[in-house]
């Protein structure tokens, strides 16, 4: 009797954790398989012409090519002026700045300047198309804090495609706040381009996208570097990291444990630093770290699983190895940014954003003849955001926020700095203080959307017109569907 009892709890046992078991997602993982053999490549600093007017013209070329990412294993990729990714560019705050962006690609796509303040129709959202064969030539003024920008391909229906054969790069803000940061780039001033990437087994790329967020890869590339290294020369770095992945969400920590301090968020310098040893970036979202070497030390940077979906996988990134002689680095100080906070007035308009399961923003899906909402350019606003289903994030074009809250707690202080784009949990409410750019026009709409790409692609994204204050019932919410720029992006 006592052994049929035992057998049976048994049973039961094997039974519960079996079906527990399945219902968990196994963690993907890449720990204990890397060598750290590749040097980490930098990308390039793209050099401008200096016009007679001290605007600084720069190029930028998508094209295609082979890039060697698993070793003796060729892979075809898209890049811009090279075979993947694209070079770095640097400007600072007060420079007028122009770019031919010619397209080598035999299809049609944009260039968006992600986290960027500026006129709706330089923006290179998914009005902006530059056919094959053609240059696009947008031109502006920086005139915004300091940030690790970044710029990406935004066609309506193919932006998860071309952000991942390789179209992307980074554009890096300076301002007098940011000088104090060590700002040597390449040396003590680091960028992290981190993406998730599934390759076939002769080494191509494969877009194998059958989860519910796209393409969800079981190897990293850093800066398009597959098993990467970095030999360190400074007992202070700076590392900006930017989560270019289609989908997938890191929480960056170091295997020993060290901590580090979190001195920037997407769109700008934080007021203070924060000693952390976690930070959670979501697609599309950038930090800036600075972390303490000593001599001869080794770590790995790490992204540790945190739950499922888009955060579940633990991942080896960078092995870091500092020299053992280090320049000596002047210590973070101790007040960062002094932009002033973003402060919503009293009687700030609030708008309400709900995200579905079905990929839609207020139960519609993304059209390119209709304007969602209408907002007063230059004016400050709160937007709620509801999360209903699955993991989302929420990014607005030609737009700065801090959080307020969520799910009604001030966020952690290392998330009260400036940012453009936010992970809004399952199930959360995240109420957003928005600064709008302040470049009205009434007949270009930017864009509010999900980055996780496929989302995009699928419609979660809505358009918004920033106009002269008094003038919102005024302008029309169709746009003309004859709309030339409309009729590019209606056919993929
Ligand atoms: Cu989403």
């Amino acid at each position: 009797m006592k052994t049929y009892k035992g057998i049976f709890i048994l049973l039961l046992l094997l039974l519960v954790f079996g079906l527990a078991g399945c219902g968990d997602e196994k963690t993907v993982t890449n720990v204990g398989k890397l060598h750290f053999e590749n040097p980490l490549k930098i990308p390039q600093l793209l050099e401008p012409t200096i016009g007679n007017d001290g605007t600084k013209h720069f190029t930028l070329t998508m094209q295609s090519g082979t890039t060697e990412f698993l070793p003796g294993k060729m892979a075809d990729t898209w890049g811009i002026n090279g075979s993947y990714l694209g070079p770095t560019i640097k400007a600072s705050r007060g420079d007028k700045v122009a770019f031919d962006v010619v397209n080598h690609l035999d299809v049609a796509s944009t260039i968006h300047w992600h986290g960027m303040k500026l006129p709706a129709v330089m923006d290179g959202g998914p009005h902006q198309m530059i056919e094959a064969g053609e240059t696009w030539s947008p031109n502006w003024t920086i005139d915004q804090p300091a940030a690790t920008d970044w710029y990406h391909p935004h066609v309506h229906g193919k932006t998860a495609q071309h952000v991942y054969r390789g179209l992307a790069g980074l554009f890096l803000i300076d301002d007098k706040d940011s000088k104090k940061l060590p700002s040597d780039y390449g040396v003590d001033d680091i960028p992290l381009i981190v993406q998730d990437k599934l390759f076939t087994s002769d080494g191509q790329l494969s877009e194998k996208d059958d989860t519910t967020f796209g393409t969800l890869g079981n190897e990293i590339l850093v800066n398009g570097t597959y098993d990467p290294f970095l030999k360190v020369t400074a007992s202070q770095v700076r590392f900006r990291l930017l989560n270019a992945s289609n989908a997938r969400a890191y929480h960056f920590g170091f295997t020993d444990g060290r901590s580090f301090q979190l001195v920037a968020n997407d769109a700008g310098l934080l007021q203070k630093p924060v000693t952390l040893n976690r930070v959670m970036l979501s697609p599309g979202e950038r930090a800036e770290m600075v972390v303490t070497f000593k001599p001869g030390e080794e770590t790995i940077l790490r992204s540790y699983s945190e739950g499922s979906g888009i955060e579940n996988g633990e991942f080896d990134l960078l092995k870091i190895v500092a020299a053992s002689k280090l320049t000596a680095s002047t210590p973070v100080a101790g007040q960062l940014s002094t932009v002033p906070p973003i402060e919503v007035p009293k009687d700030a308009r609030v708008r309400q954003f709900k995200m579905t399961m079905e990929s839609m923003i207020n139960d519609k899906k993304m059209k390119m003849n209709r304007i969602d909402e209408v907002v007063p350019a230059g004016t400050r606003e709160i937007w709620e955001i509801d999360n209903f289903g699955w993991s989302h994030n929420f990014h607005i074009h030609d737009a700065a926020f801090q959080v307020l809250d969520i799910n009604g707690k001030k966020p952690p202080e290392y998330e009260r700095g400036r940012k453009d784009t936010v992970f809004i949990p399952n199930g959360s409410t995240v109420r957003l203080a928005v600064e709008f750019g302040n470049y009205p026009d009434p007949s270009h709409p930017l864009m509010y959307h999900c980055h996780i790409l496929r989302h995009e692609d699928d419609g979660m994204m809505g358009q918004f017109l920033l106009v002269e204050p008094g003038t919102e019932s005024q302008v029309s919410t169709q746009l003309p569907k004859n709309n030339h720029e409309y009729q590019h992006t209606n056919h993929h």
